[in-house]
């Protein structure tokens, strides 16, 4: 069983009883609760979906899954718990790569899927309120016919929430352009660990009055309340996007290329992506693609993607084409071969490479993923690192570690390592990696998660990134809004 780093014992905490299911009852509809305790008897199977995460290396042991449909019941039950002491594991999508939606122990699972309903979309200024449980994805669809997109985009699109994604603090594809949920969350409704009901649901673009809490909860990961509602500024959608995808002789040309192509298509640029080699032949094998003529890569040692987001179709690809020519009829050529997509469906094929790298892990075997951030010119040497590591301890090669790769999102210096263990996750392999990976980050003076947080993964990290007295004051403000330490606990904070 793959479970967190040395499980903290929650004596303090106590397990979901009958009483406590009737208790729900009264709360919520039969529909909205799942246990495997009476009345209920739900089968552990139907338990499944909410106790193990997207990659299948954490496995929760929550007997009870709720899922209000309103911030009123949501606040009973933390009331509830709160008397009762039962910890609580607020659940988005399930989409997490740190663990951290999962169950330690005994905790509940309170599942924000039942509460998915917009609650107002002004298409002047692009506000959006909804509630957290909406799937990014469909809120896409929904603000789409009036000309607005949302500020982040990610792989995990189709099934990840905004409430989740504002409680990783999600980064994502266009955090280039759009920039960070800090910026473009306006105002949150949470409920408190104590069941009181926060509401800062504001849709003003300006509001300086006093702490801004919701920056709190904007990253924390469910440790210090259960976001039920967002207001957000979506961007209007760019009236002319293109992509190109560029093969490189070696990982060198990256920085010169991030130069160039910076300095070219200046504010139209807006997401610079990194594939290396393994990830790039690991999308072939998947199916993926292809993209460019095999013939024309040879032996390119590393891809990128670049986008643009402009004003003017026939400009932006006018500004392209330039690139591209300049970039291939150099003295030293940057780029090996590159394509300009032409369509709408070959721009969709060339991001779906990128996207779809985190199912191809999940094909190849177990990944062990290191979201990380170090400086763009140490990304290959930090891979190579990591590869040389599991060879020298024999664990690289088709019976242990089959595959290390990086790809990530360059202009935010943020590379996703994933050390693939084709036979599965074993102990041998995480002691061979952690904390090895995570004090090669430090030499880089980088970050041990750029964008997928902490969870139950990386508490043991924490120290790696942040300093005692950073970790201490984190300590105070859980201590504030938890005291009783119900919400979440064992994520985040060591
Ligand atoms: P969950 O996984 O359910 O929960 C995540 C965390 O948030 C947990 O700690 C949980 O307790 C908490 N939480 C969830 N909902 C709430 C709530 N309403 N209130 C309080 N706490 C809550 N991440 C990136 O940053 N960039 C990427 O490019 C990216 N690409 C991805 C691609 C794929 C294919 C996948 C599977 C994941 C990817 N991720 C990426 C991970 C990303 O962090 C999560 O997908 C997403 O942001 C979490 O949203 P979720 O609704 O799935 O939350
Ligand atoms: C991405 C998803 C996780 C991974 O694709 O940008 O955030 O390591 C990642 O594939
Ligand atoms: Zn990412």
């Amino acid at each position: 069983r793959r479970w967190a780093h040395n499980i903290p014992s929650f004596s303090h905490l106590n397990a979901v009883t009958e009483e406590d299911l009737a208790h729900f009852h009264k709360i919520l509809a039969p529909t909205s609760i799942l246990s495997t305790l009476p009345p209920n008897s739900t089968s552990t199977d139907d338990l499944a979906s909410y106790n193990e995460d997207w990659m299948g290396k954490y496995h929760g042991q929550a007997n009870t899954v709720l899922r209000p449909r309103t911030t009123q019941q949501v606040s009973e039950i933390v009331k509830w718990c709160a008397k009762r002491r039962i910890g609580i594991v607020p659940q988005g999508g399930n989409t997490g790569l740190v663990g951290g939606g999962i169950s330690l122990q005994k905790e509940i699972v309170l599942s924000l899927g039942a509460m998915s309903n917009v609650r107002s979309f002004d298409p002047v200024s692009g506000i959006l309120v909804a509630d957290a449980g909406c799937v990014l994805e469909s809120l896409s669809e929904y603000i789409a016919p009036h000309n607005h997109i949302m500020p982040l985009d990610l792989g995990a699109k189709g099934s990840c929430q905004i409430g989740g994604n504002i409680s990783t603090n999600a980064g994502g594809l266009r955090l280039l352009r759009y920039g960070s949920l800090h910026g473009t969350v306006l105002g949150l409704e949470v409920v408190l660990p104590d069941g009181t009901i926060l509401d800062q649901l504001s849709t003003l673009r300006k509001d300086n009055t006093g702490y801004d809490l919701k920056q709190l909860f904007i990253g924390g990961e469910g440790t210090l309340g259960i976001v039920t509602g967002v207001s957000i500024l979506t961007p209007p959608a760019p009236q002319a996007s293109n992509n190109v995808f560029l093969a490189l002789p070696n990982f060198n040309n990256v920085l010169p290329l991030y130069q160039t192509v910076k300095r070219q298509l200046g504010e139209i640029m807006s997401a610079f992506e990194y594939i290396d080699r393994t990830a790039y032949d690991m999308g072939i094998s998947h199916g993926l693609g292809p993209i460019l003529d095999a013939g024309e890569v040879g032996d390119s040692q590393c891809f990128v993607l670049v986008e643009t987001s402009g004003g003017n179709q026939t400009h932006d690809e006018e500004k392209l084409n330039g690139l591209l020519e300049s970039l291939l009829s150099a003295e030293q050529p940057l780029i090996n071969t590159g394509v300009l997509s032409q369509s709408p469906s070959q721009f969709a094929s060339i991001w779906a490479f990128r996207e779809g790298l985190t199912e191809c892990c999940q094909k190849e075997g177990k990944p062990y993923k290191y979201d990380v951030s170090v400086p763009l010119a140490d990304f290959q040497k930090v891979v190579d690192a990591i590869r040389e590591r599991m060879i020298s301890k024999g664990l690289y090669g088709d019976h242990a570690i089959s595959k290390v790769m990086g790809y990530g999102h360059v202009g935010d210096g943020n590379l996703h390592m994933n050390v693939i263990a084709k036979h599965g996750y074993r102990p041998e392999l995480e002691e061979a990696l952690e904390p090895y990976i995570y004090e090669i980050v430090a030499s880089h003076k980088g970050s041990v998660s750029a964008e997928h947080g902490i969870g139950s993964m990386k508490t043991h990290a924490l120290h790696y990134s942040k300093s005692d007295v950073s970790i201490e004051w984190m300590r105070k403000i859980k201590q504030v809004f938890d005291p009783l330490n119900i919400m979440n606990p064992g994520k985040v904070l060591p």
